[in-house]
């Protein structure tokens, strides 16, 4: 087996009933990214930041992981060589049971102290006026990973990108950089890369090999052909 790198987009969790960003009737169709998505939103009206993620978050509770997110995980219990990074900020990797799942945009399920960076598991619903449980301070919010902040593990993920045989895209626009920018590393370093979506991403030729159709079914599909 090769060593895999596997980003992950919404739209693996689209067919477990979360909404997908930028597709007719997505998140960014209905509310605007500058207001929900952004530090500087948050700090004009963390309320209603707030009010986003915790209906984010109890969607995300309230779903199951579906037939790719089970793909996924059986491909990363009998193989240790494959990475499986994801944009998306649901657990539903993670209750397929794929260990070890790296979260580059964060985790809806986990709070963030803006003032001392504390970590800590979310409360279904925050508020602005919760405190830190380290420092006390009403800072706390969603360790979501907002436009214009650094997304997490960016040197591990470039590492096993330019270290990879394999890089494959599921279910994602390639609209958000620097996620959007990773198939061009694996290209330079001389990986294979693959292109699983529902239908192509605009960009043609980025990808060597491109797979369409459902999530569901395309994803167990091609892991069974790696056994
Ligand atoms: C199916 C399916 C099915 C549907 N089966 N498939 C100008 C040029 C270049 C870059 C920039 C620029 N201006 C600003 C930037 C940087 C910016 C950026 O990229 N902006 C672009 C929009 C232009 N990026 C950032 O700010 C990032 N940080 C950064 O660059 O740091 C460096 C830096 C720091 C400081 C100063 C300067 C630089 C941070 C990005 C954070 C993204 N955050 C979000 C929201 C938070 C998480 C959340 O609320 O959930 O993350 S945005 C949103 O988009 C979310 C997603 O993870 C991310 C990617 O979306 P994804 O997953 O691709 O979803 P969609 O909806 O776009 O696509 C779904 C796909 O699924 C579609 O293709 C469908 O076809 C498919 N599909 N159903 C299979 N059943």
């Amino acid at each position: 087996m090769v060593g895999i790198v596997i980003l992950t987009g919404a739209g693996v969790s689209a067919e477990s009933g979360l909404g997908t960003f930028r597709d007719k009737g997505g998140l960014w169709t209905k509310y605007d990214l500058s207001e929900v998505a952004t530090p500087e939103g948050f700090a004009r009206n963390p309320q209603l930041v707030h009010a986003f993620y915790n209906a984010r978050r109890a969607n995300a509770l309230d779903a199951a992981p579906n037939a790719a997110h089970s793909a996924l995980a059986r491909l990363t219990a009998e193989n240790d060589d494959v990475l499986l990074v994801t944009q998306n900020i649901d657990d539903l990797h993670e209750r397929a049971g794929s260990n070890g799942v790296v979260h580059m945009h964060g985790e809806i399920t986990r709070a963030l102290c803006a003032v001392c960076e504390y970590r800590w598991d979310a409360p279904r619903v925050m508020d602005p006026v919760d405190t830190c449980p380290d420092c006390g301070t009403k800072a706390t919010r969603p360790d979501i990973v907002w436009f214009g902040e650094m997304p997490y593990h960016m040197d591990r993920i470039i590492a096993a990108i330019e270290a990879a045989d394999l890089f494959v895209a599921i279910g994602t626009s390639g609209e958000v950089y620097p996620a959007a920018g990773f198939v061009d590393i694996a290209s330079t370093a001389g990986a294979e890369t693959l292109e699983i979506n529902l239908e192509p991403t605009p960009v043609p030729g980025r990808f060597d090999r491109v797979i369409t159709g459902p999530a569901t079914e395309t994803v167990p599909a091609w892991v069974e052909t790696l056994f």
